[in-house]
């Protein structure tokens, strides 16, 4: 069966799904960095993060903060709502690492005084620049009281994953989120989107400081299968075949 495809990101394709008003999101084994300036494959990566972002979404929903997430379809596929995606990236962050430690020249590790949101713009072009509200709400990308909205779920999302991980020995060091708009009769409502996953996270082991999630393939590392495969069994969520069957169906167009 050939389905329309109606976007390809870095990590994953989205396609038209079954019924209007849906969406099959593709989790591809592909990894970029720095924008597209580092490019390789995390073998079973898309697999893995299917499953994590379709458990983590899943928990998210039941304590009401609303996803696009509908369910998942097969080892890389999962259904969810057709959104149109806010051009701007949510970082929340609890201890210095990434672009914050560098941008004020600390060092990675320390715990920040309080959770710090910040904003970026999505724009491969531009590198996704750092914007403030100000920039959102004067460009139209958002209104005041959408962007609130955004905050609030985000610091929610932030509690909850705290939680969650550091039941499972991690300390969620900071996080990417996207939200949607949603449509339904005439009304809109703003809602989680894309995925969350140790792409989207930094997740460092509460014991040994190891970290478990895409640096390690940004910064040459090594283990970097192994580090996803980690985060999947501690949440519960390892395929059980194991290893051979994170290669998965090959793509269906
Ligand atoms: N992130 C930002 N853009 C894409 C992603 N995945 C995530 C990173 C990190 C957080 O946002 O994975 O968890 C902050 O990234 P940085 O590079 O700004 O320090
Ligand atoms: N936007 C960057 C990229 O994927 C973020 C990262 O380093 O993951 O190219």
């Amino acid at each position: 069966m050939r389905r329309r495809r109606i976007y390809e990101g870095k990590g994953k394709v989205l396609f038209e799904g079954p019924e209007p008003g849906t969406v099959v999101q593709y989790f591809k084994d592909d990894a970029t960095a720095f924008n597209n300036k580092k490019t390789g494959t995390i073998t079973g990566k898309g697999v893995l993060n299917n499953r994590i972002s379709e458990f983590i979404m899943s928990r998210l929903n039941d304590i009401g903060v609303p996803t696009h997430f509908m369910r998942r379809l097969n080892m890389r596929e999962q259904l969810v709502r057709e959104v149109e995606i806010l051009p701007i990236e949510v970082v929340v962050r609890n201890v210095a690492a990434g672009s914050f430690a560098k941008r004020f020249g600390l060092e990675e590790g320390g715990r920040l005084p309080r959770s710090i949101i910040e904003y970026y713009y999505k724009s491969d072009e531009l590198d996704d620049p750092l914007i403030t509200e100000e920039h959102i709400t004067a460009m139209g990308w958002a209104a005041t009281q959408d962007l609130d909205e955004v905050m609030q779920m985000s610091l929610r999302v932030n509690d909850f994953l705290q939680g969650l991980f550091i039941g499972c020995g991690l300390t969620l060091v900071d996080f990417k989120l996207e939200f949607g708009r949603l449509w339904e009769d005439e009304e809109m409502r703003l809602v989680l989107a894309d995925e969350i996953s140790p792409d989207s996270c930094r997740l460092w082991d509460v014991e040994s400081g190891e970290r478990m999630d895409k640096d390690r393939f940004r910064r040459d590392m090594g283990g970097v299968e192994e580090a996803y495969q980690e985060v999947a069994r501690r949440l519960g969520v390892l395929p059980e075949a194991g290893p051979l069957d994170l290669k998965g169906p090959k793509t269906v167009q």
